[in-house]
């Protein structure tokens, strides 16, 4: 494994969720995805293939990743997008599509392209840019949870916590009136 496919998230646990970006600019709103996967301690490798610039390592990278012990794929990328489309037409792991805002169509362009696959080959699309990129380490989240407790655990905790945040901002914003 080369320094920046690098293992995460776990005492030198395997990888079995693996991330994916179009370009090393891409880091910004993927790093969103990664925070999350660090937070649940999920093991995680992340790296850069381009759909277009460079075919031969997205499609190696994307055919040997169940081999690797990956369980899961999240592709990030922007303007005419088709990594995440890319990596489902090489794996058949579930892949979940970052569309990237880097274009002067401000990501819209990406969300096209990573949403509208042809019928057979899926990509679970997120939301543009960062929020899709966090939502992604959650989902990854949730399908590992399906079959480890501790993760399942900890999501039931993690939604225990947005519901109290929620109530807190309730109480200060009746309070400020
Ligand atoms: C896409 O082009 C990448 O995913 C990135 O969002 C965008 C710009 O890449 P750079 O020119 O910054 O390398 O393929």
């Amino acid at each position: 494994m080369s320094s920046e496919e690098k293992k995460a998230g776990g005492s030198g646990e395997s990888a079995v969720v693996g991330i994916v970006m179009g370009s090393d600019s891409d880091l910004g709103v993927m790093q969103s995805a990664a925070n999350v996967l660090k937070e649940f301690g999920v093991a995680f490798e992340i790296t850069v293939a381009s759909a277009h610039r460079s075919p031969r390592r997205a499609a190696q990278w994307a055919s040997s990743a169940r081999e690797r012990g990956l369980k899961i794929i999240i592709a990030g990328a922007g303007h005419a997008a088709h990594l995440a489309g890319a990596m489902a037409a090489h794996s058949s792991l579930p892949i979940i599509g970052v569309p990237i805002d880097s274009s002067c169509l401000q990501g819209l362009d990406a969300l096209l392209a990573t949403v509208q696959m042809p019928p057979g080959i899926p990509v679970a699309t997120m939301a543009i840019g960062k929020s899709g990129a966090r939502n992604a380490g959650i989902l990854a989240v949730q399908i590992l949870a399906l079959a480890d407790d501790r993760l399942a655990a900890q999501l039931e905790k993690y939604r225990q916590n947005m519901a109290a945040e929620v109530e807190q901002k309730a109480k200060k914003l009746k309070s400020s009136y």
